[in-house]
């Protein structure tokens, strides 16, 4: 395998002006008529032979051009690519191709999901269709013809709206479905099968009318529903806030069990994973319920930001990406809680990117190079990359912001274009030299500010010294300052707001200056996470608890206790490793009693103020990482305040209990089924019999999923094996039936922390529940285990990483990119204490010494390993 690199980028040579293709899908196989409208493109450099991308495993069965039928002297096929040395300027190409979607496991290109036909293109599958220039920049009116078995695939779907269809000899049919608005390759999509659907409509702004379908397996049109009123909502949302209308008669989701990723924005066709799209109170979390809502959203966003306006080659995945994240994070801020939203968001960011800029895959949110692209649907593309626009967003003001992404749209419908191109529209509406703020773009890792402060009380001046640095990551040793802002606040020690301002940083240090401050003000610094970044600041503990307290920012409220948290729980893993006693502060008790009886603070809210920071995020923050002793703190902190606030807990739960209605996945329910089953988990940590017998009944009577799995799980993780096993046993009778809730079941068994975990898994990884070829399950039980269980993935005999590099050998042969993503935790090796870190090492070197590794699964491997 090799790199491919971003300088390199050269316009296409051939432009493909009308793609028609016409399907026939058969039981064995399928059938691919091309017609390729292909002229010269007079903005190429120089005159080149046709070349199109085509996978060596499609068979081409006729080639020709104007009608005239070549034979294999007349082009050169090897490498994935078909050569076509003499050409005229204007032709039209025809090729058939037949392939075996039946035996496609990679879920790329033309695939069968259970006994359905679907695709998946971006971001190189439609070269396993058929030849093509498969690459963004060259955009196509497509026209497609789908022929299949009545009965067995009565709903045949493409891109864009039916205009023509009828019976076929054989029991077959046709429809034929034209898209008007040119695309690139990777937005075509295909689906075929026996599918129901629910149907509404939606009236834009400007009065066209619009059908609304989603599809799915009969069994599951009872969890359509939520998807349908979130597209709705998705549609006048992205009308009041960009301006931006719906552009052809019908928008289509359909939802399918095999596939890679969460979403898929085809035009006109989305596709989605059910566990993206299906949602039913008795059967999905109120976490499921606002992913649904938010990947609906998503995937409809990219209609503009993506489609309409696409990427211009790979490099700029973050063009539609880091957009459209930013994009439905302000959607769902606004239709729920925004500083809950935030508050999640900023979570995984520290959690999972800043990991991800820590370790050997670390690349800028615009890569310089890749081996495989698939490699680079990252954190760092999507997450990071929607922060870089968020911090756009707060230097120009909304109304700025505004102009700009209009002048965006306006400037580049229909084109391929670049994230420069984006800047450059801010740029030009705002006045502003953004030259500087693109280094965030193509500088990787995560800066480090460092904030010190003076304060003089006999002049009132105060000042806040602020200096930036970033870590070297692969490939970059040296980074030059950023262009962020800092939002920034200063309370005095009663809680009062003294000013609020967003200051600009740019210089590697720089001092602020602030007059008439009446005595030694607390920062309160980087509100809102107006960057992404780590900030440093020696507060004290009693800083952070008039923070926790009083900040009017409710991010840095939340932020304050988790800082504290976060120094004690370090504390205490210090203690432990010394073999000291660990101990819990009594004033982060007092803290949290005062929060806990306060009836006036928001569920939601307070629910994530008593969260104590994840294992993984503890991982991330520690200088080398000993998961057992972070383990042992965390849950000595969670049990000690578990005990000393019991009562509180109690209190808390039947308050939020009584206030809980029937179900309702909005944010005000949510918040207090969140505080609800906080409680509950702390009620269960005291270890304490009669809250088993609370959790037990909350499973048995609860009237919806959120409920009954958070009982689960709770369980099933406490010392009480016996009844966690005995609700296992009857979760799966009631919900055998249901695919989505037992990839939650395998979840919950394999993230179990306690002994014989590894024994678990590989007995769940035989049990009919579980199916490797399909990536929910894998998800669930190969990723709940690494990923979700610290302890025993990392169990000190290396059992875990041997287990999980035997699973990606097996699993590379058949689906890459998933095999590639389950790799991820070994990835992380370097940060781990030197037996563990040997252990990681071994598994990566096995790997790479085996022959015929996917390019997927070899890029990972072998740059964790340099
Ligand atoms: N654009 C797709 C991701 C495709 C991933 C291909 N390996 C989903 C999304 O971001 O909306
Ligand atoms: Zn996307």
């Amino acid at each position: 395998p090799h790199a491919i690199y971003l300088e390199d980028y050269q316009p296409p040579a051939w432009r493909v002006e009308r793609t028609a293709l016409r399907f026939e899908l058969e039981e064995e196989q399928a059938l691919v008529r091309a017609q390729l409208s292909i002229s010269i493109n007079p903005e190429a450099g120089s005159r080149q032979a046709l070349e199109l991308l085509g996978d060596d495993e499609i068979e081409l069965q006729r080639l020709s051009i104007d009608g005239e039928v070549l034979c294999a002297s007349d082009y050169a096929r090897a490498d994935g690519r078909l050569v076509i040395p003499n050409v005229p300027d204007s032709f039209t190409l025809e090729c058939v191709t037949r392939l075996l979607p039946q035996q496609n496991t990679a879920l790329e290109g033309l695939y069968k999901s259970d006994g359905m036909f679907c695709t998946q293109c971006e971001a190189e599958g439609f070269r396993r269709i058929t030849f093509f220039p498969d690459r963004p920049d060259v955009m196509s009116v497509f026209t497609t013809t789908l022929v299949a078995d009545k009965t067995r695939y009565p709903v045949l779907l493409s891109n864009g709206n039916p205009v023509a269809s009828g019976d076929a000899d054989g029991g077959r049919h046709w429809v034929t479905w034209e898209d008007p608005w040119p695309k690139p390759s990777y937005l075509f999509a295909l689906v075929a099968g026996d599918l129901a659907l629910v149907e509404d409509h939606y009236t834009t702004a400007s009065g066209r009318e619009v059908a609304l379908r989603i599809y799915a397996e009969r069994k599951d049109l009872d969890k359509l529903d939520h998807a349908m009123v979130s597209l709705k909502n998705a549609m006048r949302w992205d009308e009041q806030v960009y301006g931006r209308e719906y552009d052809l008669d019908i928008y289509m989701i359909v939802a399918v069990d095999f596939f890679n990723m969460g979403a898929m924005e085809n035009k006109g066709l989305n596709i989605f994973n059910t566990s993206c799209v299906l949602a039913h109170p008795q059967t999905t979390t109120d976490a499921a319920f606002q992913r649904v809502e938010a990947v609906v959203a998503h995937e409809y966003f990219h209609n503009w930001s993506g489609n309409r306006v696409t990427c211009r080659d790979w490099f700029q995945l973050s063009l539609k990406e880091g957009f459209t994240v930013f994009r439905d994070a302000e959607f769902s801020a606004d239709m729920n809680s925004r500083t809950v939203k935030r508050i999640e968001d900023v979570t995984l960011l520290r959690t999972a990117q800043f990991a991800e800029d820590a370790g050997p895959m670390a690349h800028p949110v615009r890569p310089e190079s890749y081996i495989e692209i698939s490699n680079f649907y990252t954190l760092t593309v999507y997450e990071k990359g929607a922060e870089v626009v968020r911090m756009l967003h707060t230097l120009l003001g909304p109304e700025l912001f505004r102009k700009g992404s209009d002048l965006y749209f306006e400037r580049h419908d229909g084109q391929a274009v670049t994230t420069d191109d984006f800047v450059r529209a801010m740029e030009d509406v705002s006045g502003r030299d953004l030259s500087q703020f693109r280094r965030w773009y193509s500088q990787a890792g995560t800066p480090r500010l460092n904030v010190s402060d003076q304060y003089d009380a006999e002049t009132g001046c105060y000042e806040l010294h602020v200096s930036q640095s970033c870590p070297p990551s692969p490939g970059q040793e040296h980074k030059l300052p950023y262009h962020l802002p800092l939002a920034m606040g200063l309370l005095a020690d009663d809680g009062t707001e003294l000013c609020s301002r967003v200051l600009e940083l740019t210089e590697e240090e720089q001092v602020f200056r602030f007059e008439g401050i009446p005595s030694r003000p607390v920062p309160s610094l980087l509100r809102g996470f107006s960057a992404p970044v780590k900030l440093d600041y020696a507060y004290t503990d009693q800083q952070l608890l008039m923070l926790l307290r009083h900040d009017t920012d409710g991010f840095n409220r939340w932020d304050a206790g988790q800082r504290l948290s976060v120094r004690l729980l370090q504390q205490q893993t210090e203690a432990w490793c010394r073999g000291e006693p660990m101990q819990c502060e009594q004033a982060l008790v007092d803290a949290w009693r005062g929060l806990l009886r306060d009836e006036n603070l928001d569920p939601a809210m307070v629910a994530q103020l008593l969260r104590l920071p994840s294992e993984a995020q503890l991982s991330e923050l520690a200088d080398e990482i000993d998961v057992i002793a972070i383990h042992e703190a965390r849950e000595f902190m969670r049990t000690a305040l578990a005990r000393a606030l019991e009562s509180e807990w109690l209190a808390v739960y039947q308050r939020c209990d009584a206030a809980s209605g029937t179900y309702s996945p909005d944010a005000a329910s949510i918040g207090l089924r969140s505080l609800k089953n906080l409680a509950l988990e702390y009620l269960i940590a005291t270890g304490r019999e009669p809250w088993l017998e609370l959790a037990r009944q909350q499973f048995e009577q609860s009237d919806n999923m959120t409920d009954q799995q958070a009982a689960l799980s709770l369980v099933v993780h406490s010392g009480f094996r016996e009844v966690g096993a005995e609700l296992l046993e009857a979760f799966y009778l009631q919900w055998q039936h249901e695919s989505l809730v037992m990839n939650q079941w395998l979840a919950i068994q394999a993230s179990d922390s306690a002994p014989g975990a590894l024994e678990r898994v590989v007995s769940l990884s035989r049990h009919p529940m579980f199916d490797m070829r399909n990536p929910n399950k894998l998800r669930a039980l190969i990723g709940g285990f690494c990923g979700q269980n610290l302890v025993q993935f990392h169990a000190e005999d290396g059992s875990g990483y041997t287990w999980l590099a035997d699973w990606i050998l097996k699993l590379d042969r058949q689906n890459p990119q998933v095999a590639a993503r389950l790799l991820t935790p070994l990835t992380r090796w370097k940060r781990y204490e030197p037996v563990r870190r040997a252990l990681m090492r071994d598994q990566l070197q096995r790997m790479m010494d085996t022959a015929e590794l996917s390019a997927d699964v070899y890029e990972v491997v072998s740059k964790s390993l340099v």
